[in-house]
């Protein structure tokens, strides 16, 4: 009787809770679960001395108000930037200003739709040289 009643219902609420916690599983690290799909700084480096944008695209919506993205310099010295939404859902702007020549990183740490905090660290470089 109870198999017949519960079953659609239990999917439904427990299936989104159980696909977090399997895929959780493998990595030890804190929820991943805004999880970047796609960063600009894959397919347009940061040129030398131009302030950019690097559009981030998440798997899930982004909260930003409860979230921070720090740029990573030499002698690891953070330096929060600007971050805005971008038209489409999940989609994060992030404001880089102009850069000398070097190995930078941004650093975020992002909410998501789902309440888990997601932290990661994108390296790139800037160089004269393209
Ligand atoms: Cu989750």
């Amino acid at each position: 009787m109870i198999d017949k009643l519960l079953p659609a219902t239990l999917r439904r609420l427990f299936l989104p809770l159980i696909a977090c916690g399997l895929l959780l599983a493998p990595t030890a690290e804190v929820a991943a679960h805004a999880v970047v799909t796609e960063s600009s700084l894959k397919h347009k480096p940061i040129e030398v001395n131009h302030e950019t944008e690097v559009v981030l695209h998440f798997n899930s919506n982004v909260e930003l108000g409860l979230s921070k993205v720090f740029l990573v310099s030499k002698g690891d010295i953070y330096h929060p930037l600007e971050i805005a939404s971008g038209k489409k859902p999940g989609q994060v702007i992030i404001k880089v200003p102009a850069l000398s020549e070097g190995d930078y990183a941004i650093k975020y740490k992002v909410f998501a739709a789902d309440g888990h905090i997601t932290e990661d660290v994108l390296r790139f470089k800037v160089s004269a040289q393209r």
